[in-house]
């Protein structure tokens, strides 16, 4: 793998002493920021009877409790604000699908940090000035499209702000504008391929080269038929509201983890149990302290996400920490019969069988005081003929299958193709009923 471009060299390529130097200095001015600023941080570091000053090397920070959703949450809209809105100039909400959203707002340097930010991973993912970048993600209090947007823009690439528009439209676009680079969910990335096939769209009709995709797990395979079907090269970004939006890392060429802009993060992985920190390699849950924000810090956010941390070196010449792709949350997980389940267990299975997916619900409900698993799962294409015995045949190999997997009866219905999303737009793939 020969070494591609790198945005910022001089920080992404730090030694590592000097990038937990930096780390330092930059995580106590933020510390002091947060104490004197919100509230919710001043009273923490009372009750556990610290002073700014007490975090006087990196592994002090472990000395703080973690900050959690439900804690910005009860401070909604603006009470983790660390400045008067007045310097607050954008304001976006993480997507989450249940509960009250979070809420963050950016100063000026904040967007600035951010579109830089998103800039190096759109780089390190192959984009250039020269590229047309369509842009299919949601532009709105979603970080996504505005993210990738500004940092496209910075880079001098020629951007089209699609947005969420109906898969005609997007094909349209990228046929009409000569479109290189398209950045979006990857899930609706691989609806427009499926879609392009039904409707005999030769993709070497399409100047398209490059992808950069995120905002939700996807798997190795989903990877590959994006590229096979669309003829691109795909890499990975990710990215959280709560902790600054997209660009909090991003894949390389190499598309061996995630490098983390630890310039602006400190990532901690812990046990999402017991809360204990994790050693470097290990899986756990991600957490991140952010040390350049102004509008809103947060310090040793969890994420949910589960992940692993490396700090080896990369071929790419990159020295910021890897992250390994997010495959799984640890609130996804449904306990059923005592069994606890991920999406992606799912997913495993239903990448098996012909005919079905990418996309499928997971509802687990109770009925008669006993748990109950129910999975929709797309069909991936139109069912050329004999709808009605195609759908049983489906519908048994996959609860044969899954019930091989899990050990009992799971219920399953075939749903029409693409009627589990909508343009690309992020669906839970977890509905527990049992906690609404
Ligand atoms: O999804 C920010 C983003 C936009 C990232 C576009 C990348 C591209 P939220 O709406 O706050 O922000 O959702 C954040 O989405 O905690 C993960 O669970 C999930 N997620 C984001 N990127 C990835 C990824 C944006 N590349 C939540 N792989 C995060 C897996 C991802 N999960």
């Amino acid at each position: 793998m020969t070494a591609g471009a790198i945005w910022n060299p001089e920080r992404e390529t730090m030694p590592r002493s000097e990038i937990e130097q930096f780390q330092l200095e930059r995580l106590q001015a933020t510390i002091n920021r947060a104490y004197r600023n919100v509230q919710f941080y001043r009273r923490m570091f009372e009750e556990h009877d610290l002073v700014p000053e007490d975090i006087a090397g990196l592994e002090d920070l472990r000395k703080l409790p973690f900050t959690t959703k439900q804690d910005l949450r009860s401070a909604y809209p603006y009470g983790m604000f660390a400045l008067p809105l007045r310097e607050v100039v954008r304001i976006h909400a993480s997507s989450g699908t249940t509960g009250q959203a979070t809420v963050v707002g950016y100063t000026r340097n904040d967007l600035d940090d951010w579109t830089e930010l998103v800039a190096r991973n759109l780089v390190a993912g192959g984009i250039t000035k020269d590229d047309v970048v369509q842009i299919f993600f949601g532009y709105g209090l979603f970080s996504g499209g505005f993210g990738l947007h500004q940092g496209a823009e910075l880079i001098g690439a020629s951007v089209l702000p699609v947005s969420s528009a109906d898969i005609a439209s997007q094909v349209k676009v990228m046929q009409d504008f000569r479109t290189t680079a398209l950045v979006g969910i990857p899930s609706y990335a691989l609806q427009i391929a499926q879609a392009m096939e039904e409707t005999g769209i030769d993709p070497n009709s399409l100047s398209l080269r490059v992808g950069i995709f995120g905002g939700e797990p996807w798997s190795d395979r989903t990877r590959e038929e994006i590229e096979q079907r669309l003829m691109i090269r795909a890499t990975d970004i990710y990215g959280l509201a709560e902790v600054g939006g997209p660009g909090v890392s991003g894949e390389c060429e190499c598309r061996c983890g995630l490098h983390i802009a630890e310039d602006h993060f400190i990532a901690e992985v812990i046990d999402p149990d017991t809360g204990e920190l994790l050693e470097p390699g290990q899986e756990g849950e991600l957490v991140f302290t952010t040390v350049h924000k102004e509008g809103m810090p947060v310090l040793r956010y969890r994420t949910g996400d589960i992940s692993a941390v490396t700090c080896e070196a990369c071929e790419c010449g990159r020295t910021f920490a890897r992250m390994a792709k997010v495959r799984r949350r640890a609130d996804d997980m449904v306990i059923i019969h005592g069994r606890n389940i991920f999406p992606e267990d799912i997913a495993a299975v239903v990448e098996q069988v012909e005919g079905v997916g990418p996309n499928f619900r997971v509802t687990v409900d109770r009925a008669d005081a006993e748990d109950v698993l129910e999975i929709d799962v797309e069909l991936s294409s139109v069912l050329p003929e004999d709808t009605v015995r195609s759908i049983e045949r489906l519908e048994n190999e996959l609860s044969e299958r899954l019930q091989r997997v899990m050990g009992f009866d799971i219920t399953i219905r075939i749903a029409e193709p693409r009627s589990l999303s909508s343009n690309g737009v992020k669906t839970p793939t977890v509905i527990d009923k049992r906690k609404l």
